[in-house]
């Protein structure tokens, strides 16, 4: 049976399972629910209204992007995109939920937030807040993930579900007008440029780039 994603494009979250889903060439449906402003029926498929939650059916319905990736991943086993042994899959785990709690703050409820939908909202972005994110907040995490990448990606020399989450964050900052400074981080820019070259992410990016345009110019 066909999944149902329901979410938002230009969430990270909902774009990582979009990813593992692309990279798994599993066939899906997409379902727009717009963050914050849920309907009421969402509350059942998360009670705490966010984005993205899976369906299958009338029996598989599955909130939060980690549970939902870590499911496909079992549910359907082609083109895995967590490591097969105990410790590299638990050290993806811990790169994803890394990507999810450590860079999201910034890189996407603080300079995508700020750039983009702030504006969109009417508000007027918080500068001092992008300039914290870029200049004090985010660099400490981007020095830890330069030493992590000792290969192509990182855990080896395949994209797993970490290079996806982490993908993912990076996606929305730059979507936010900023850049990983390849000077200081030589290994995690050329990482991004590769993993932004497969074609499906490179498709992604350009109909969200698109649709961020579209809304700007609905202003
Ligand atoms: N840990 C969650 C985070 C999901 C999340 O924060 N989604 C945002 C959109 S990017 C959302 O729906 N926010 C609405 C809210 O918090 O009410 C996941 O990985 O799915």
């Amino acid at each position: 049976m066909t999944p149902t994603l329901h979410g938002a494009p230009l969430s990270p979250f909902v774009r990582k399972v979009r990813f593992v889903l692309e990279h798994k060439q599993q066939p899906y449906e997409s379902k727009m629910v717009v963050p914050y402003a849920t309907p009421e029926e969402y509350k059942a498929l998360n009670p705490l209204r966010r984005v993205p939650a899976l369906t299958i059916g009338d029996d598989i319905t599955l909130a939060d992007s980690a549970v939902i990736c870590h499911f496909l991943d079992d549910y359907f086993p082609e083109a895995p995109t967590l490591p097969d042994t105990p410790y590299l899959s638990a050290r993806c785990k811990w790169l994803e939920k890394y990507a999810d709690y450590e860079l999201a703050p910034h890189t996407t409820f603080s300079i995508f937030f700020q750039n983009i939908v702030a504006p969109l909202s009417g508000k007027t972005p918080d500068h001092e807040r992008i300039k914290a994110a870029i200049n004090e907040k985010l660099p400490p995490h981007f020095d830890y993930l330069e030493g992590e990448l000792k290969n192509a990606f990182f855990l080896g020399d395949k994209p797993c579900l970490a290079d996806f989450a982490i993908c993912s964050q990076l996606i929305s900052m730059a979507h936010g007008g900023e850049y990983i400074d390849a000077e200081r981080w030589p290994n995690l820019a050329d990482w991004y440029t590769r993993m932004t070259a497969m074609p499906f992410i490179a498709a992604m990016i350009d109909q969200e780039k698109a649709a961020i345009t579209k809304l700007q110019g609905q202003q």
